[in-house]
This record gives structure tokens, C-alpha cells and sequence, in this order.
């Protein structure tokens, strides 16, 4: 459970919203054509007054939702309800054609920019960490099977409690991240620990339409990934671990059987396990 001197949904959704709109400023997006924004808005504001009329709404349901929805983003929890309901599909939509390794979606807590380290990089974590020690490593080659040069892995994941640094106050602000640059021959090696299953924020307008809908909160144990090399499309990636049961039920229905990690107990004398994962890129 979440104390005060954790953080709070207003902590994280704030800096996830503010972070969102730095990036936009960074790559600004063009403009959508008068057509492309008419047909979308509008055929979602149809299908929100199809709702009204397939299921009756009332004043009280229709006042409920505009509460909320001006609680969304009060809380700054924008990020946080798109990201979780609606990002799966634009993930889908948007890799159908794209050959190589399997993406999935990036989430409210990417940081850009995150510790340089090179292969074999460990990741920053406080002296008394908690969890299992993991080895997360592969190779990198292009369609053709050759391998890839300068590649580079940036990976963000939270701790075992469940915070992702610069979201949660108290952690260390690169605990967790870092970009681990591959070898000459694309293979990349990062120690880390192999983190917890995962609730989102339960004390903010997303947690309050959960536990209004009697839904639960929970994402599989995961580790964020943003893997990319020169000349090569990147590829925004999540592994999960066999087994979670959450594997089945994931609140952000970002799982794919494509993208687990199976560690395995070290075999090299260190403590802990080590998990392999080959990448596969695409040229640009
Ligand atoms: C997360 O850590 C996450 O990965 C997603 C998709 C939504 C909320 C928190
Ligand atoms: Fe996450």
C-alpha cells in the first residue's frame, strides 16, 4: 500500500503530463488534416451519444462522468488513462507492418536522455535494494541476420515496491535507467533486478474508476525498453516473466507472447538469474 511519503497520483501524473508536454514541444507533431480531425472527432463523439441512447444514460451518470473526467485531469492522470486503455491499440495498429522484434506500448514514465553506460552496464540501485538480482543480455542483428552496430538498449523499470524513479519522490533519480550502449558485434549485457508486478496509481481518478467498476489495478511484472541503432527503426518494448498472473489480466492489455523474458538461475557463478532477449531491427 501507498503512504504519503510514497507519493501520491497527483505526484506522478503531474510530472508524467509535464514530461508529455515538453516531449510534444520537442518533436512537434504536424498538424492533421480538417478531414482526418473531423472524421475522428466525430465518429467518437457519435459513438459516446450511441452509448447515451443503447444504455439510458442519466443526469446522475452523465454528471458523475463530467466530474471525472475533469478529475482526470486535475490529477494529471491524462497519461495514465490513455496510456492504460487506449495506447494497446495505436501500438497494434501502428506496427502491423513493421518487420523485426515485437513492440508494445511505452507508457507515462519514459525519461529520455538517461545514464550512458557501457555493455556490461549496471543500472543504479540503492545499496540495500530489494529483489533478485538479474542479468539481462542479447544480441542485436538486422533482418538480414547481421549483426548491428552501434545499438543501444534504453531500459526503465520500477523498483520492487512498485515506484519508478522521478515519478515518486524519495528514489534516487536515475534509479532504474540508464541506456546501455552494445558492443562492436550488437551484443548488450545489463545488470539489474528483476522488478515486481505492478499497480498504477489507486488514489487518483484512474484508481477511482477501478474501484468504482470493481476492476483491479494491476500490470504484470515488466521492464521498459527502447532499443535503436543508426539507420535502423526503434523499436519501444516491454518483456514480461512467464508465470505472472498478471500475464492474463494486465490492466493495460500490453502483453504479448512475444515478449517474455525467461531468467534463468545464473550459470556463470554470479548471484541471481540471467535472461536473454535478441533484438531484431529493421532498416529505416
Ligand atoms: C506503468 O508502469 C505502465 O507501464 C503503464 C502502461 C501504465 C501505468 C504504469
Ligand atoms: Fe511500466
Amino acid at each position: 500500500t501507498r503512504t504519503e511519503d510514497e507519493g501520491t497520483a497527483v505526484e506522478a501524473g503531474t510530472k508524467a503530463t509535464e514530461r508529455f508536454a515538453q516531449s510534444v514541444k520537442r518533436s512537434a507533431p504536424g498538424t492533421a488534416s480538417k478531414e482526418r480531425v473531423s472524421l475522428l472527432a466525430g465518429e467518437m463523439i457519435k459513438a459516446a451519444n450511441d452509448l447515451v441512447h443503447k444504455h439510458q444514460v442519466t443526469y446522475d451518470e452523465y454528471n458523475a462522468l463530467k466530474a471525472w473526467l475533469i478529475k482526470v485531469g486535475t490529477d494529471g492522470e491524462w497519461p495514465l488513462f490513455l496510456d492504460v486503455w487506449l495506447e494497446h491499440s495505436v501500438e497494434e495498429v501502428n506496427s502491423v507492418d513493421r518487420p523485426g522484434t515485437v513492440g508494445a506500448i511505452e507508457g507515462p514514465f519514459y525519461v529520455p536522455n538517461s545514464p550512458v553506460l557501457q555493455t556490461p552496464g549496471t543500472l543504479e540501485m540503492r545499496e540495500d535494494e530489494q529483489g533478485t538480482p538479474l542479468q539481462f543480455k542479447g544480441h542485436f542483428t538486422n533482418t538480414d541476420g547481421e549483426p548491428i552496430r552501434n545499438a543501444q538498449v534504453e531500459i526503465w523499470h520500477a523498483d520492487a515496491a512498485g515506484f519508478y524513479s522521478q515519478y515518486a519522490p524519495g528514489l534516487p533519480e536515475w534509479l532504474f535507467r540508464g541506456t546501455v550502449m552494445a558492443d562492436e558485434t550488437g551484443y548488450f549485457e545489463i545488470a539489474t533486478m528483476r522488478p515486481a508486478p505492478y499497480q498504477i496509481p489507486t488514489d487518483g481518478a484512474c484508481g477511482e474508476l477501478i474501484a468504482a467498476a470493481g476492476w483491479h489495478a494491476w500490470r504484470p511484472a515488466h521492464i521498459h525498453l527502447r532499443v535503436s541503432a543508426p539507420g535502423y527503426q526503434p523499436v519501444i518494448q516491454q518483456l514480461y516473466f512467464p508465470g505472472d498472473p498478471h500475464n492474463e489480466d494486465d490492466i493495460a492489455s500490453a502483453v504479448k507472447p512475444e515478449l517474455m523474458l525467461d531468467p534463468q538461475p545464473r550459470t556463470d557463478g554470479g548471484v541471481g538469474e540471467e535472461g536473454v532477449y535478441n533484438y531484431v531491427l529493421a532498416k529505416e
